[in-house]
């Protein structure tokens, strides 16, 4: 009992901690930010274009491509989390500080947790709400209601619930329950804000037939489904979204989930521009987790 008084008592000073700091470093962001709707990002060597980062599902280790636009200019190894409970379950910053961090979630004992990091590298680690029941996963970060703040974006995958966590860092403001999705075969593929009007929109990919959706938001409510392309082959997975080649429209970065071929739709608006196939990783252990 003593022990659960004193880690309580951490958790909120970590949390007061943070909370004093953030709201500072924030304020310098504020203003550019609210320009643009902002989705998840991983750039985490901060040279404008954004990057892939890959944890190893039976290694437990984690590493970054660094692109050059959608060209893989370096790969770059990164802290390794060994225990394969924990899942990176999303990249955004979190703290406001201009580097993106990285958010894990354990799958066995729902608790969730940040790691701060400074450009491509490991600062400390925050705790986030415990969610304990295991079918609630995290599917994307992005900025919904535009406040500055990332958010985390739920999806149950025994009810098809979708909710959306509103945050201010690590503290959880309020719960907002979008519309259900209750055929399970529905997967959320990323975020983006693909109509340009300043509010961050999802997309969704069927694991069955291959059909592709994009959910217009605004702020946190669903107002319209637009169809993307059907990719019939339901080997390839929607793996991130982003905008890899910096012409300020979210793109779509598949993987294919045996051979491990990894491409880019360039798109703008719902239609895709270009396919661009990009370099490999054959060892399918590796699984894009950001940017989520
Ligand atoms: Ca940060
Ligand atoms: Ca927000
Ligand atoms: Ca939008
Ligand atoms: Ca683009």
């Amino acid at each position: 009992m003593k022990a659960l008084v004193r880690l309580s008592m951490l958790f909120c000073f970590i949390v007061l901690m943070l909370s004093v700091s953030w709201d500072g470093k924030n304020g310098k962001n504020v203003g550019f930010r609210l320009t643009e709707a902002y989705a998840a990002s991983a750039d985490f060597n901060l040279d404008g274009s954004v990057d892939i980062l890959w944890r190893n599902k039976s290694t437990g280790q984690n590493k970054l491509w660094q692109m050059n636009g959608p060209v893989l200019d370096s790969e770059l190894t990164m802290q390794p989390l060994y225990d394969r409970n924990w899942a990176i379950v999303g990249t955004a910053d979190f703290s406001g500080d201009g580097s993106d961090d990285i958010l894990w979630r354990n799958k066995v004992s729902g608790n969730n947790a940040l790691w701060l990091m400074n450009g491509t590298l490991y600062a400390y680690t925050v705790v986030l709400p415990t969610m304990s029941d295991p079918n609630w996963t995290i599917v994307a970060t992005a900025d919904f209601n535009n406040d500055a703040w990332p958010d985390i974006l739920w999806r149950n995958a025994a009810t098809g619930e979708n909710i959306i966590w509103l945050m201010s860092g690590a503290m959880l403001n309020s719960v907002v329950w979008l519309p259900a999705v209750t055929d399970l075969i529905w997967e959320v593929g990323g975020t983006g804000d693909f109509d340009l009007d300043g509010s961050v929109d999802i997309v969704w990919r069927n694991r069955s037939n291959g059909y592709n959706m994009l959910w217009l938001m605004k702020s946190t409510n669903m107002y319209s489904v637009v169809w993307l392309p059907t990719n019939p082959d339901t080997n390839w997975k929607i793996a991130a979204a982003a905008d890899y080649n910096g012409d300020g429209a979210p793109d779509i970065l598949w993987r294919h989930k045996t051979k491990g071929y990894n491409a880019i739709w360039t798109m703008i608006g719902a239609t895709v521009i270009e396919v661009l196939q990009i370099d490999s990783e054959p060892d399918t252990n590796w699984e894009v987790v950001g940017p989520r």
